[in-house]
């Protein structure tokens, strides 16, 4: 583990859950590496990235954003496999070289955009695929938290030298834009935006970075959509929703009631209930309890864990994320930013590993 704060310790959850030992953890300072290791019950604490990779089989960056790609490639570099935490680096560019790093190293290098997981995105997935929507002519999507809307409320995030240039659509638009082009097989090929912020300072620094940002957007099928992102919604709390209709009928998922899946039809609306005897394939294989017995976040993350460690036993898991997944969020982000900066369309890149 490269870090010591909540997602290490999710992290490390699920590492267990899918049969991993975790053995040795790093972070920012000797002391806080104890405490985490001694929080986490990880036996020992290495001095860096390299030192640690070397002794492992899989590194898992948990650090802040702007970290991730020196510690990514750090251990990519001293031969590990790399799970990194999102946003994969602060810009497209660094995270087109860690792309190219993995691919050259041949290691397995993936990223937790976990709500992939969840059974009901893998049973709109398939439905999707089989014809459901028909031509796909909108789509929707938002991610609201509120644990930024105080003037008071204060994150690592906010300070661009550790959090990166954009904040709440690194941080949760990230998830958001692979999520709609997960379920929908389509991607976005153009977009506009406008970013605000609610708060000229927090914590007596001034914000530089954006609490909101909404987001028109233009699909190679020939959808159009919006996004709205942001973590200064009243109320909100992880309310992550991606709605995709077309010609033959519509399909929602929603994070926060993750045992159901609504299908939308002229003659009127059904929600579809977690039940792996009626499910697809992919969706069946991750409902991993019964019918009745309610999943959600940590489900998904031991499934992603899971997935990522057959994959470094030479398994070929579907729908894993993977470093170029991590480079199609960070190309997504650019592409936010300087359409807000310029307030002009722009195309997003869709080029092969390249920045
Ligand atoms: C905070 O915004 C956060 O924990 C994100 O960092 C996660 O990626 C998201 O899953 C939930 O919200």
């Amino acid at each position: 583990m490269v870090g010591g704060g909540f997602m290490a310790r999710t992290h490390a959850h699920a590492a267990r859950a899918a049969g991993a030992h975790v053995v040795a953890l790093t972070s920012s300072s000797r002391e806080s590496a104890e405490r985490a290791a001694r929080a986490l019950g990880v036996p020992e604490t290495a001095p860096d990235v390299v030192a640690l990779a070397r002794q492992v089989d899989v590194v898992h960056v948990c650090s802040p954003n702007a970290v991730h790609a020196a510690h990514a490639l750090a251990a990519i570099e001293a031969g590990a496999h790399v799970v990194c935490e999102k946003p994969l680096a602060t810009s497209a560019g660094e995270a087109a070289v860690l792309v190219r790093a993995a691919d050259e190293a041949g290691v397995t290098a993936t990223v937790p955009f976990v709500y992939r997981f969840h059974p009901m995105v893998r049973e709109a997935r398939a439905r999707v695929a089989a014809g459901a929507v028909g031509r796909l002519l909108t789509v929707r999507g938002t991610y609201l938290q509120d644990w930024m809307l105080d003037a008071g409320a204060d994150d690592w995030r906010v300070d661009p030298e550790a959090g990166g240039p954009s904040r709440a659509f690194a941080d949760i638009g990230s998830h958001l834009v692979d999520l709609l082009e997960f379920v929908a097989g389509d991607q976005v090929v153009r977009l506009a935006a406008t970013i605000a912020r609610a708060h000229p300072v927090r914590a007596g620094r001034p914000v530089l970075t954006e609490d909101a940002a909404a987001v028109v957007v233009e699909t190679r099928g020939g959808a159009v959509g919006t996004l709205l992102v942001s973590q200064v919604s009243a109320g909100r709390k992880n309310a992550l929703t991606v709605e995709l209709a077309g010609t033959a009928g519509a399909v929602q998922v929603e994070q926060e009631r993750p045992d159901e899946l609504w299908l939308g039809r002229p003659e009127g609306a059904t929600v579809l209930a977690r039940d792996p005897a009626r499910l697809s394939p992919d969706a069946a294989r991750l409902s991993t309890v019964p019918a009745g017995h309610p999943m959600g976040y940590l489900d998904a993350f031991e499934a992603f864990a899971r997935d990522t460690y057959a994959r470094v036993r030479g398994e070929e898991p579907d729908g894993l994320p993977r470093f170029a997944d991590g480079l199609r969020a960070a190309r997504l982000t650019d592409a936010v930013l300087r359409a807000a900066a310029s307030g002009t369309w722009v195309p997003v890149d869709h080029s092969e590993g390249a920045p």
